[in-house]
């Protein structure tokens, strides 16, 4: 490990925050969790505001380096454990790659997934920020395709970032299941990293359930 600043996760189960839990397992380092129940609506309080002002998940917090933003957490952490090897040096050759689909995924990836989820007529391909839902993901697919992580032979963090996200818009059927997701997919979700994050989620899921329900109740 090349620090030893505490790091603080700030999280909720089953939402965006799950990979960037997935990423510190992988990283294999020591982490605190700051758990909101966003079914009590706590990422809208206060407390929380001051950490995001948008009241979203995840956000991470290193010693005194507070950073918001999936991409960006991805990156950040991966890049403060290079000894994973979770993340292509400034120099490799695979940099450009790596921080291609890391940063596609918030700036075209999910502005299509909510176009869809809404649907919202997302405009014409030079209007929208993605091009078309559809060249989007044959995109994805093709790079899937050759396989079998986005750089190929390569697992990086971008992996952890697009194979939870492909877990939970396939299951809602907002990307098609094509036979190259599928298989990514068991790829990612055969690892000991997301087993373990997946199991604690549905226990943290219910409890917080549980939790919202008796507040209402009164
Ligand atoms: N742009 C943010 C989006 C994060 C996000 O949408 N998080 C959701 C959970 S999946 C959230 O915190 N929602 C709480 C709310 O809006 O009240 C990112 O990529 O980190």
């Amino acid at each position: 490990m090349s620090q030893t600043q505490p790091i603080t996760l700030f999280y909720s189960p089953q939402t965006r925050a799950t990979g960037a839990r997935v990423l510190l397992e992988e990283l294999k380092v020591p982490y605190a969790m700051d758990v909101l129940n966003m079914k009590a609506g706590e990422q809208r309080q206060p407390a929380y505001l001051a950490i995001n002002p948008l009241g979203k998940v995840p956000a991470v917090r290193v010693g005194d380096t507070l950073v918001t933003e999936q991409g960006a957490i991805y990156l950040y952490l991966a890049d403060l454990f290079p000894e994973a090897g979770l993340a292509p040096a400034l120099t490799d050759p695979d940099r450009g790659a790596y921080l291609r689909w890391l940063f596609i995924y918030g700036s075209c990836f999910e502005p299509a997934v909510v176009d869809r989820f809404m649907k919202r007529e997302p405009g014409s391909m030079n209007e929208t920020p993605y091009a078309s839902y559809e060249s989007l993901i044959d995109m994805l697919e093709e790079a899937l395709k050759a396989g079998p992580y986005l750089l190929g032979e390569r697992f990086t963090a971008a992996d952890l970032l697009w194979g939870i996200a492909l877990r939970w818009t396939t299951m809602f059927g907002l990307v098609e299941a094509r036979p190259a997701f599928q298989a990514y997919l068991a790829r990612i979700d055969g690892r000991v990293s997301v087993q373990k994050v997946s199991a604690e989620d549905a226990a943290m899921a219910a409890e917080h359930e549980a939790a919202a329900v008796r507040l209402k109740a009164g």
